[in-house]
């Protein structure tokens, strides 16, 4: 299923990476319901190892146990209630999914339910799984052997086998188990290393969405896969799991880091999309930056933009949500040095909460990007853009464009020099709201306006030294 499952006025998932169910519930009611995004994506919600060297690092919980719902997270009470609350403000939920593997090998490993495993041994009790359940105990070596990529061990994880009947029971019950508290979709965690096959077998089994949380019947769940390959002529591509549903397009993470980096010129942009070599837009997952590249990890990349970018990072996020490319993403992250570091914690470990400041950004180690006025304010631009195309493209030839959406958005970029002069904006006669600049409240702007005539031309104002390098205005934040 290639459609997310959101409702109508809705877009973008926020990641909102090691949140606690309990906050996810808060953040769905307060704030993201409010700011027209359409979903978040959860860590991992199965019980994972317990990491100590290094002390609990954000990627044990890439390391699973068992499929019991206990993490640092919360526990299966809490995560129903989770569900229960964000799809009751039509905030939809998606859930990182761990096919490939169970843990790394290191010994007896304890899990954050309290279950045991012997690694070395594959035994997992708590599932139960044994060294039956498993493919080769070989290394990745040969990246161009699609056998070693998907029968070896990523990362030296111990790979279970899902052409086994048996495995395949364990996963659809457990992606049954979140399908049945409502759930609308699947993040498929390193879906490369597994036989796309296989995975169409398990995305077969599993039941349709759960009805009792206002999904149409017969609704499938949403699936984006995590597949890494920056060329069609890599030994896994896009191609190979398109047809289960949506793949990540890391390759634009990395282009889209590159081109507001200024390594690349904004006139180019017109062909952004299959003419830059990604894949088909009704196929493509994107995003600036994930949990792994924004630390080194995965794909990670000089290029890639985090929010220590922020000028760059906010200017690149809104290109991706103002451009019709793609499926959407916005990652909200725990601010970091060390790139093992886990989320912020007390002294036994527990995550703490994101404290709220009352300009909306976050503090406690939080860095929610998804609270940064430039960022939501795009997510509400495309929502109220969504179904039409770019219109009347303009470029000063070098690093300024600007182009339309329809007759219902306008936006316009500089990555060098300032813009000041009429352009068509496509909307209708009226004055409006620039909401990179500012927030239309009570009716009144806190940034700049532009006015726009009845043959829908407007005086455009973005200077170089202004805070962002971006003006977007829309029919939803008219004055
Ligand atoms: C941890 C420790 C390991 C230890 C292991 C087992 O760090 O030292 O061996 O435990 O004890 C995360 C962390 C891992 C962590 C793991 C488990 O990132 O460090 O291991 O949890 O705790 C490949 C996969 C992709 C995967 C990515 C990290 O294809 O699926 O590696 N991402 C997901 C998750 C990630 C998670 C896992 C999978 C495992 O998002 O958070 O790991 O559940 C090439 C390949 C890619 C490959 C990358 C990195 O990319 O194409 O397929 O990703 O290399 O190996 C250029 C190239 C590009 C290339 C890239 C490499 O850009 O164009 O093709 O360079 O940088």
């Amino acid at each position: 299923q290639w459609d997310p499952n959101m409702p109508e006025d809705r877009n973008t998932i926020v990641h909102l990476f090691e949140w606690k169910f309990s906050d996810v519930a808060d953040e769905c009611e307060r704030f993201l319901q409010h700011k027209g995004y359409g979903g978040v994506q959860l860590s991992p919600v199965n019980e994972n190892a317990i990491i100590t060297d290094p002390w609990r690092p954000w990627w044990e919980r890439y390391q699973p146990m068992s499929y019991i719902l206990q993490t640092r997270s919360g526990n299966e009470a809490q995560f129903a209630n989770m569900v229960a609350r964000c799809n009751a403000v039509g905030v939809r939920v998606y859930i990182d999914i761990i096919l490939n593997h169970m843990t790394g090998r290191f010994g007896i490993a304890t899990g954050t339910a309290g279950s045991w495993a012997d690694t070395y041994a594959r035994d997992y009790p708590a599932v139960p799984y044994t060294y039956l359940d498993f493919n080769s105990e070989c290394d990745i070596y040969d990246w161009n052997d699609i056998w070693q990529i998907r029968q070896c061990m990523l990362a030296g994880l111990n790979d279970l086998n899902q052409r086994n009947e048996y495995v395949r029971d364990r996963l659809v019950d457990f992606l049954n188990t979140l399908v049945h508290h409502g759930v609308a979709g699947f993040r498929v965690d390193a879906a490369k290393h597994m036989w796309p096959e296989d995975l169409r077998v398990i995305f077969n089994r599993v039941n349709d969405l759960n009805v009792n949380h206002g999904f149409a019947p017969n609704t499938r769940p949403f699936v984006y896969q995590e597949v890494i390959s920056f060329s069609d002529d890599e030994a896994v591509t896009w191609r190979d799991y398109s047809s289960l549903g949506r793949v990540t397009e890391f390759r634009h993470s990395n282009e889209i880091g590159r081109v507001f980096r200024g390594l690349d010129r904004l006139v180019w942009l017109d062909s952004w999309g299959t003419g830059w070599g990604f894949m088909d837009s009704n196929y493509a997952f994107v995003f600036v930056d994930n949990h792994d590249n924004q630390r080194g990890h995965g794909a990670g990349g000089p290029n890639i933009l985090t929010y220590k970018q922020s000028r760059e990072y906010k200017m690149a996020t809104a290109f991706m949500l103002a451009h019709p490319y793609g499926s959407t993403r916005i990652m909200s992250s725990f601010a970091f040095d060390d790139s093992e570091a886990g989320p912020p914690a007390d002294s036994n470990s527990n995550i703490i909460s994101p404290g709220i400041n009352a300009d909306d950004t976050c503090y406690n180690g939080w860095v929610c990007e998804h609270r940064w006025r430039q960022i939501y304010n795009m997510v509400g631009f495309r929502n109220a853009v969504k179904g039409t195309t770019i219109q009347n493209w303009w470029t000063n030839g070098d690093q300024q464009i600007a182009f339309c959406r329809g007759n219902r958005g306008f936006v316009a970029f500089t990555n060098g020099g300032s813009i000041s002069q009429t352009m068509q904006t496509c909307l209708p006669a009226g004055t409006y709201c620039d909401v990179i600049s500012g927030n239309l409240i009570n009716g009144a702007c806190t940034g700049k306006t532009v006015t726009v005539d009845s043959s829908g031309y407007g005086y455009v104002v973005l200077n170089q030294n202004e805070e962002d390098g971006v003006l977007a205005i829309h029919v939803n934040k008219q004055l």
